[in-house]
């Protein structure tokens, strides 16, 4: 597999420090290499690549821009450069990482007791242990607050009841973090462990989108865990919330990795493959005009990224910027996959060349993690002071 050249119309190379480029370049190296060969093959399967998961945590991917228990403590932006590497190769790949680092591994490390940390982040961090992340409920998606999963306080214990839906590497985990909201109506987050008694899981099969990612229901059914697995750090749907601020960070570093493989994919396409007079369909202006539409934006996606990334390495990133990073780059992602798609005519459709695979993912990619409406609802809150939430 050739190398991948990287798109840096606007050389924001020379505004990556050493270990920014050296996190990238490693993670491009082990997408070109271990991931691309294969992920076509789990894709038809409807498999996760789980023989890539210890090399993930050997290359200090879990959990890269976290502080301690054998985290890479990389800056914000190198993180980013990972993510837009891994989801170059496949949105479930990078899904799996933004699970398990800012989904699992983030509430334990900012909400965890010091056990919890001891016993959980090492074994994330090098891949020994999987984690998911319940929020979404059939009933409740862009709308958590409303949801119906219930903790109830025993002596020592807590008792769950309830129902999470669409939740990556939920068959696969070892360990849930599950919100529930407790008696006085108050969101927590748990930590609910595989094979606990109460506690089942079910895949959601026939998708047409991420199918090399793992997707499934929660069931808790007088499910009782030990009141050392509340995470005690937070209450209120505040919790949850800045979960997904730190996850819907890293997406929209990785659209920037979905929308260069489709956009470098069609510039290769466009030159070699010939209509009209012998000419290379490159050579047509229409063909142009997509063409330099699609750099054009995957620009300003990475302009966008470089700078909420710089913001957060400076711990000046709000929520409201973090929620334009996700809504412009899996838009710009999505429009860039479709054009990619139409450029390669029939062949487009065909998974070998990986770009209608992309396209598929982009779909959830839009979906979750709040979405795009949703996105766009929180921007609209925050310059107008106004909530269309209500
Ligand atoms: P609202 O009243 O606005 O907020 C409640 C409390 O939370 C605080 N807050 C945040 N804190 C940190 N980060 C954020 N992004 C935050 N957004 C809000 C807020 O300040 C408040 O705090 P406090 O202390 O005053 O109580 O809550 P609301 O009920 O009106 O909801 C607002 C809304 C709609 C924006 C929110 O519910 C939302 O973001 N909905 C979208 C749901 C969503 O994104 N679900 C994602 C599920 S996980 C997933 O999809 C994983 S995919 C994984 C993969 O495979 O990669
Ligand atoms: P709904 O909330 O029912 O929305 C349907 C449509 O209505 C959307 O277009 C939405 O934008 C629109 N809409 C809703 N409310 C408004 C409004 N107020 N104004 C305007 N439009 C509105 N969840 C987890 O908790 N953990 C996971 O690991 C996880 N992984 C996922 C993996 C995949 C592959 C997918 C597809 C989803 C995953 N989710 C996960 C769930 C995801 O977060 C939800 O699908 C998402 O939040 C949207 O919820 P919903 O599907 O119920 O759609």
């Amino acid at each position: 597999m050739a190398a991948f050249p990287g798109v840096d119309f606007l050389d924001l190379d020379s505004s990556f420090s050493d270990e920014e480029l050296l996190a990238r370049r490693t993670a491009r190296q082990f997408v070109d290499e271990r991931v691309l060969p294969i992920i076509t093959q789990h894709y038809r399967d409807a498999t996760f690549p789980m023989e890539l998961v210890p090399q993930l945590g050997e290359l200090g991917f879990f959990g890269a821009n976290l502080k301690g228990y054998g985290c890479a403590e990389m800056s914000n932006v190198a993180y980013g450069l990972v993510m837009q590497e891994l989801e170059r190769g496949d949105s479930g790949l990078r899904s799996f990482v933004s699970v398990q680092s800012a989904l699992v591994m983030f509430p334990i490390f900012a909400y965890g007791s010091d056990a919890q940390k001891e016993k959980w982040l090492p074994r994330l961090q090098s891949g020994k242990a999987i984690g998911c992340f319940g929020l979404t409920e059939p009933q409740f998606g862009s709308n958590p607050g409303g949801m119906l999963t219930r903790a109830v306080k025993h002596a020592n214990s807590y008792v769950l009841n309830g129902e999470k839906m669409w939740i990556t590497n939920g068959s696969i985990a070892d360990v849930a973090v599950v919100w529930a909201k407790c008696e006085d109506d108050r969101v927590r987050g748990f930590l609910v462990e595989k094979g606990m008694k109460g506690f089942a899981t079910h895949d959601v099969h026939g998708k047409l989108s991420m199918r090399a990612s793992v997707t499934s229901g929660l069931s808790f059914s007088d499910c009782e865990i030990s009141a050392d697995n509340l995470l005690p750090g937070i209450d209120g749907l505040r919790g949850p919330l800045s979960c997904l601020t730190q996850a819907r960070y890293g997406i929209g570093w990785g659209g920037i990795g979905a929308a260069m493989a489709c956009y470098d994919t069609a510039l290769q396409y466009a030159k070699t493959r010939k209509q009209f007079a012998n000419k290379p369909i490159a050579s047509h202006q229409l063909v142009q005009d997509k063409l330099a539409w699609m750099i054009t934006e995957i620009c300003k996606a990475q302009v966008l990224a470089l700078q909420v990334g710089r913001l957060k390495d400076r711990n000046r990133a709000q929520p409201v910027h973090i929620s334009m990073l996700k809504m412009n780059n899996v838009w710009t992602a999505v429009e860039v996959a479709r054009r990619a798609r139409e450029l390669l005519g029939a062949n487009g459709i065909v998974d070998e060349y990986g770009v209608m695979r992309h396209m598929n993912n982009l779909e959830s990619v839009y979906t979750y993690e709040g979405t795009h409406d949703i996105q766009r609802l929180i921007i609209g809150e925050h310059i107008t002071g106004i909530s269309a939430f209500a």
